[in-house]
């Protein structure tokens, strides 16, 4: 494995940040978590183009063209021997000092890993999550917009660890009116008869690049997707629910805060995404090998 930082490629045992790097001190920052399939990255632009808009919100400039960092992704995956994993690219505020203000820190820090992953076993894509309602809400949109994928994930680690503590594989994040947002690190959509309904990203979810895929998806094969506001009794009454995410890609979730989804199985809807998606997954995406 080769890790990318600020123009070289270290071996795992080298590749270290600074202590004084804002990133770790201030959580100052924004990343992306992309997968590879098929010796192909999945829907690199698309996650370059939310790393430059995450970047843009907080005033950091990344100091890289979309191009070069584009083949440093690249890059890192072939020197990796990645063919099928997951990537995480981070740049945050860089080294400053011990004070918060960004105007310490000259040049912001980047770093590309490739890595394999598996964030569920493969029973859970056969039986589906049990999830539950965190009582940590999630953050205002006036306080920190969802939208930027930044390095301050404590509101989601929290949330995270609730579910942990009921046995709960995910947690639904409600925001601070007690509409459904998303979960820690997957969106939501929710199917009512015949009807797929997630939230919007004012609700307080991140713009998933899997959420895009899935309605586009969605709409392509004639159904009808909705973007609306969800309460927790939507959830308790669906028919189906699902959660998207590149980690997660798409996988049911079947039993709700104790409530059983449907008949407590994956439901065809779903099943029918999950194997959509995955097709998609393995036909598309940019070259590593060429
Ligand atoms: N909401 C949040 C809060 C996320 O962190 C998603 C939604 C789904 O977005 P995408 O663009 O990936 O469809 C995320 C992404 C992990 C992991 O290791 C988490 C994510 C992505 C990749 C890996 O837990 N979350």
């Amino acid at each position: 494995m080769k890790i990318y930082i600020d123009g070289t490629y270290y071996d795992k045992e080298n590749a270290k940040i600074s202590v004084f790097d804002h990133g770790l001190l201030y959580g100052d920052g924004v990343f992306e978590g992309i997968r590879a399939y098929n010796g192909r990255v999945f829907l690199l632009k698309e996650h370059l183009e939310r790393l430059y808009d995450s970047a843009k919100a907080i005033m950091l400039t990344i100091p890289m063209s979309f191009d070069d960092l584009q083949k440093v992704v690249l890059e890192t995956c072939r020197l990796s021997e990645i063919r099928n994993g997951y990537i995480r690219l981070v740049v945050t505020r860089g080294v400053g000092n011990l004070g918060l203000s960004p105007d310490k820190c000259p040049k912001p820090t980047i770093f590309c890993i490739a890595d394999t992953i598996q964030l569920y076993p493969p029973e859970y894509y056969e039986k589906g999550l049990r999830i539950n309602t965190s009582p940590t809400q999630r953050i205002p949109q006036g306080a920190l917009s969802s939208s930027i994928k930044s390095l301050n994930y404590l509101n989601n680690i929290l949330a995270k660890i609730e579910g942990n503590l009921y046995g709960a594989q995910e947690s639904i994040m409600l925001n601070h009116e007690g509409y459904v947002a998303e979960c820690t690190g997957d969106n939501i959509f929710v199917l009512k008869k015949g009807i797929i309904t997630t939230p919007p990203i004012w609700a307080g979810a991140l713009a998933g690049v899997t959420r895009r895929v899935i309605i586009d998806i969605g709409r392509l094969a004639g159904r009808e997707i909705r973007v609306d506001m969800l309460t927790r009794y939507d959830l308790f009454v669906a028919d189906e629910i699902f959660l998207t995410g590149t980690g997660a890609e798409v996988v049911a979730a079947v039993e709700v805060d104790g409530r059983v989804i449907g008949n407590g199985k994956p439901g065809p809807i779903t099943l029918d995404f999950i194997s959509r998606y995955r097709d998609l997954t393995q036909m598309s995406g940019v070259a590593i090998y060429t």
